[in-house]
């Protein structure tokens, strides 16, 4: 059986993080071991007087039992990361589970639609940026994108321009960027790119003009256990955009009572289903 772990932060309620990745990922028939960075009340999007216990301090201990353990993983993939000390403990964390026959995923979590998370400094975005030199894939929205690459914000960047994001985004070290949140005419999706063949690839589907929150968590999740079964990259960024596309159609009905996050538990069998 393959293993995974992945690091972020869990939002008691409100689907994202944690919640999500767990569920997701062991769902695809994957071990998932978790580092919960932080336990929040709710996530940050949308609700007022969350709570927020930093579990930085635990995150070495917890690492330095592992390597006692002598565990290793498959594959790594961090989320939300709450605090640039807690960037360098999971940079610190690579380093001792990194291998040869690994690969590592970083989702540089910071914001969406323009605007950074509430409580995020510029010290978290150089912060991510070294992170993301140290991952095989990265998996940023355009947002998190141009706060990676420093330039300004385009929410209507076209294939042509995402291709161009994509060669810089590998520039920052990592040798498999993936851009989510691409547009190609009413359609809406992720583009790659293998900076060792020089290739991209990108799968799309009908936009739905719904923003809801952790589907960038439901896409990272869906991706690294994709890669992880040993999907290559197109294969996994077509499995991540649908099934991501699905958790948002599905959730369309629930619109009013969700607004907090997707109904993926609906698709969870589909998922299931089409990996067997
Ligand atoms: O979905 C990303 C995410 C993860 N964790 C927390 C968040 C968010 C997005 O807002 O607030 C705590």
């Amino acid at each position: 059986m393959k293993r995974a772990v992945t690091i972020q932060d869990i939002s008691c309620f409100g689907k994202c993080s944690l919640t999500v990745a767990l569920p997701v990922i062991s769902a695809m028939g994957i071990e998932t071991a978790v580092i919960p960075t932080a336990v929040l009340s709710t996530h940050t999007g949308g609700f007022e007087g969350y709570t927020f216990r930093d579990l930085t301090g635990d995150i070495p201990q917890i690492a330095a039992h592992w390597q006692k353990l002598g565990l290793g993983f498959d594959a790594i993939y961090t989320g939300y990361l709450g605090s640039p000390a807690q960037v360098q403990i999971v940079s610190d964390f690579f380093d001792a589970f990194g291998r040869d026959d690994n690969f590592i995923v970083v989702d540089p979590v910071m914001g969406d639609a323009g605007r950074l998370y509430a409580g995020f400094t510029d010290e978290l975005v150089s912060g991510m940026r070294r992170l993301c030199a140290k991952a095989d894939y990265i998996i940023p929205n355009m947002t998190e994108a141009s706060l990676l690459l420093d330039i300004p914000y385009n929410e209507d960047a076209d294939e042509a321009a995402s291709r161009d994001i994509l060669r810089r985004l590998a520039e920052l070290g990592c040798r498999y960027p993936v851009l989510t949140g691409v547009r190609r005419g009413g359609e809406h999706g992720a583009l790659a790119y293998n900076s060792v063949s020089g290739e991209f690839t990108g799968s799309f589907c009908r936009h739905i003009d719904r923003q809801l929150h952790g589907t960038g968590d439901i896409f990272a999740s869906v991706f690294t256990g994709a890669v992880t079964l040993g999907k290559d990259l197109g294969e996994a960024v077509e499995l991540a955009v649908r099934f991501t596309s699905d958790c948002i159609t599905a959730t369309l009905p629930h619109a009013d009572e969700v607004w907090y996050g997707s109904c993926f538990e609906l698709c969870l069998g589909d998922l299931i289903d089409c990996l067997k």
